[in-house]
């Protein structure tokens, strides 16, 4: 068989003769090539089947007849013309459950260099590396919240939610991350959380959201080094003292087992550090526990807050693969790197983990019992940013020869993860899978009062656990271009859905969750993947900054419509 010559081909052809003649002259001729000549051409080598001629059949095995786990249909007709759900009448959310919605900084102010604000390593990276922030986009103008808030906070309290919980910008309050306080910045935050307060609308301020003033890391290093400590708890002091009065809820960090784990840094940015890269997290998480506990003690013992102070930690529920052993014990290794590494001073005995205490003991200089005692008891509830859940198992060759090979990309944690259930189990992923941008996030809101209770019997907060951030990044978003399609945004929906009805099943089951801040309030800069990925309970149009509310919004919404106690 032979099939017309193509494109290609005319290319390089075309480019072969310019080339020959200097000049742009094109050509055109026919030429014939044979099938296998056309696959090799534009496809190249295929790959075979092991098994390429006809097999008999063979019976089903019972554990491919295991169902997936469930997505939720109601038992009658949904639609707007069908009256709402019926109420479970066993559940609730109790009066004062703080109904949020969060953002960060960086994410949705824009107005990046104005008013006084200095740079964030953020504003660095993504001006002078290139792919940094694989859509090469900055977040100079974002979603211009500086300037929008006002509109914001309106659209909040429109649909009853009752918090807003965002972050401040330090290198707004502190040009150079230390030094001369900048009072735009901070009458700035002042407005913001006086029109909360005017409309009803409860802020929660968290200080710092992964935005660190460039100077600091410029000059020791940022969070590598102690000198961080002396500077987060005297900028703390200024939103403490500034704030304190009108602001209930603060968290000092967000996620630290995320930031630190973005060390090391891209080479030729900032000032180097002789931290070897492996041990750089550890370094920075103890900055962050010493920083956060001595802020915690600041705003209660010397600045009399009353306010709930905490610091915001993330992850799923870890659910081990199978019954091994192994598995198990991967396993606890996994939350003892992960969440363990602070929950376990924070609200246990000041110290880390077993496991990790015994890997970073021949670098890391040990917390003295000073240390240990202010950190120690100092949040008042458990942050925990809960979006989905993975399997954990003992590394192939296991979790002894993991320990054993420093080179191994598993090690020191030496616990392996997975989104899918043993095969034995019916191999299904833990749910259906969210855009295909954010490899990590599966819904798994199933797992959510498996979570809570976990977090509740093994680190006992004093005052409840909020749940301070989880959401959807519905696949293919950024695709759609019609508003209408965007806004009906299935996936997100089921989401908010499922998950505020196991926030439901908790309660009853005696967790205590005392809130829920959704992620996001807006589509905002998702970090690394820019707009690419949308997070929002609200779409954002980039060119006129106008916001529009999404069907999940009104899902969420709806959950405490209908179960908020009276
Ligand atoms: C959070 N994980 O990050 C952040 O606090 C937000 O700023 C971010 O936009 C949001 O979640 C969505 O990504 C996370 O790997 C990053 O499990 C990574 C994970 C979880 C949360």
């Amino acid at each position: 068989m032979r099939m017309p010559w193509s494109l290609r081909s005319a290319l390089t052809a075309y480019f072969g003769i310019l080339a020959l003649f200097g000049q742009a002259k094109s050509f055109e001729t026919t030429v014939t090539l044979s099938l296998q000549e056309y696959w090799n051409e534009y496809v190249g080598p295929i790959e075979v089947a092991d098994i390429n001629t006809t097999v008999e059949a063979t019976p089903i095995p019972p554990r491919e007849l295991i169902p997936p786990p469930g997505l939720y249909y109601p038992s009658y007709p949904t639609g707007q013309q069908v009256p709402i759900q019926k109420k479970n009448e066993s559940w609730s959310f109790p009066k004062d459950f703080m109904f949020g919605v969060a953002s960060a900084a960086y994410q949705v102010e824009g107005a990046a260099k104005d008013e006084g604000k200095g740079p964030s390593i953020w504003d660095a990276l993504s001006h002078r590396k290139p792919g940094f922030i694989t859509t090469n986009e900055t977040a100079d103008v974002a979603d211009n919240q500086y300037y929008l808030y006002k509109q914001d906070i309106a659209r909040i309290a429109a649909m009853g939610v009752k918090v807003y919980a965002f972050s401040i910008a330090w290198s707004r309050i502190f040009p150079f991350g230390s030094g001369q306080v900048n009072e735009q910045g901070l009458a700035h935050y002042e407005d913001m959380i006086n029109t909360c307060l005017q409309y009803g609308v409860k802020p929660a301020v968290t200080l710092y959201h992964w935005d660190m003033p460039l100077a600091l890391q410029n000059s020791y290093g940022g969070l590598l080094s102690p000198n961080f400590i002396p500077d987060f708890v005297e900028y703390a002091r200024v939103i403490f003292t500034r704030f304190g009065d009108k602001v209930d809820f603060f968290t000092t960090f967000n996620e630290p087992s995320v930031f630190c784990a973005t060390f090391p840094y891209p080479e030729g940015f900032f000032k180097p550090t002789t931290i070897p890269d492996k041990q750089q997290q550890f370094f920075c998480s103890q900055h962050v526990l010493l920083a956060h506990s001595q802020a915690y003690h600041l705003a209660k013992s010397e600045l009399n807050l009353t306010a709930k102070i905490t610091i915001k930690l993330n992850g799923g529920y870890k659910i081990p693969l199978t019954n091994s052993t192994a598995d198990a014990e991967a396993t606890q290794r996994s939350w003892d790197f992960y969440e363990g590494l602070f929950a376990n001073p924070v609200f246990l005995d000041g110290d880390y983990p077993a496991s990790v205490k015994e890997h970073v003991s021949s670098f890391l200089p040990p917390l003295t019992d000073d240390q240990k005692a202010l950190i120690k008891g100092s949040a008042d509830v458990f942050a925990h940013d809960s979006y989905t859940s993975q399997f954990n198992m003992a590394p192939e060759g296991g979790i002894a020869a993991c320990l054993a090979n420093v080179s191994d990309p598993l090690y020191p944690t030496c616990a392996n993860s997975s989104y899918t259930y043993a095969a034995a189990d019916g191999g299904w992923n833990i749910g259906p899978a969210a855009d295909p941008g954010v490899a990590w996030l599966h819904k798994a809101t199933d797992w959510v009062p498996r979570l809570m209770s976990y977090i509740q019997e093994t680190w006992k907060p004093r005052d409840g656990i909020v749940i301070a951030e989880f959401g959807f990044a519905e696949p293919f978003e950024q695709q759609k271009t019609v508003l209408g399609d965007i806004l009906f945004d299935q996936a997100r929906q089921a989401y908010y859905r499922d998950y505020m009805e196991a926030v439901l099943i908790a309660l009853a089951e005696g967790t205590n969750v005392i809130g829920t801040f959704a992620w996001s309030l807006i589509d905002n800069l998702e970090w690394n993947s820019g707009n690419s990925i949308k997070f929002g309970l609200q779409y954002v149009n980039l060119t006129t900054q106008q916001r529009y509310y999404k069907a999940s919004f009104f899902e969420y919404a709806n959950a405490f419509k209908v179960y908020q106690e009276q």
